[in-house]
């Protein structure tokens, strides 16, 4: 599809106007927005991602490839929640202290409101008494982290250690995911499961929601 290489040529430029209508396009054509999302945006990132390790791109240019991609994600966004799927529960979800990665968590809260799920976002750089508070305070059932770093994924041992020493580890569904884990990860820091992208994310949180 030409267009959707036109698009990631945009994205990796950082256009955010040209990624908007070319994700209008795409809809307009009978695309599904989840289709729409990983084959142009997400697809897209990932070429970015690469250059970036590998010292062709540097952090001004993809904080631009960032936003435009968030500002398609907005286009996306009430199509891939709009639901009419039973509520199915409430997950408190954020990008673990010291990082500020926030658009692959931005898209599982999304799929995950698609899907039926209440989700409470806490955004960027939560230390552990911002999940727990939420927790607490929202009466969850999951609580989803997020980390993008190999420097900021141990956190997610540190949050969980802190629930098992206050005796309230057992009382909520923990869900990790994030480019840098894996399975192996997930359970050695003891959360229930790794969620290796949003749609796992969605089946996994209704799996153990049942
Ligand atoms: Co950063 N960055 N970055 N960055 N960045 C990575 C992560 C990196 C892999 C790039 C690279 O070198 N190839 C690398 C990490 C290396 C490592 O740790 N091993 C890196 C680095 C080094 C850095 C800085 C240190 C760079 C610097 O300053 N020198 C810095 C750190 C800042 C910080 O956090 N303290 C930094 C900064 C940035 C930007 C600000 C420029 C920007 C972020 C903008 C933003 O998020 N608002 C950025 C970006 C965009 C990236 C890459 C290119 C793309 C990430 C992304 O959005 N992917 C990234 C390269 C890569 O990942 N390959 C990179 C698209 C997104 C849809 O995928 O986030 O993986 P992802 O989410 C997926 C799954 O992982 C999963 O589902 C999502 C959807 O399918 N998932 C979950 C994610 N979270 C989940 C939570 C769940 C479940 C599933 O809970 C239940």
């Amino acid at each position: 599809e030409e267009l959707v290489e036109q698009m990631m040529d945009d994205l990796y430029d950082g256009l955010k106007d040209e990624i908007l209508e070319g994700v209008n396009i795409l809809l307009e054509r009978g695309w599904t927005p989840y289709r729409v999302l990983t084959e142009s945006l997400v697809a897209g990132m990932t070429i970015v991602g690469r250059d970036f390790r590998d010292g062709i791109l540097f952090v001004p240019e993809v904080l631009l490839a960032a936003n435009a991609m968030k500002g398609g994600m907005g286009v996306l966004r009430p199509l891939l929640v709009e639901t009419d799927a039973p509520r199915m529960g409430k997950m408190v979800i954020g990008t673990v202290k010291g990082d500020i990665h926030d658009i692959g968590k931005n898209l599982v809260g999304m799929m995950m409101e698609g899907a039926g799920f209440e989700v409470v976002d806490l955004g960027i750089n939560n230390p552990v008494e911002k999940y727990l508070d939420a927790l607490v305070a929202e009466k969850a059932d999951i609580l989803g982290m997020s980390a993008l770093l190999t420097t900021t994924m141990p956190y997610m041992k540190t949050v969980i250690d802190t629930m098992k020493a206050q005796g309230i580890r057992d009382d909520y569904i923990v869900l990790v995911g994030g480019a840098p884990l894996n399975e192996e990860f997930g359970r050695s820091i003891g959360a229930d499961a790794y969620c290796r992208d949003a749609a796992v994310a969605v089946e996994t949180a209704k799996e153990f929601i049942q």
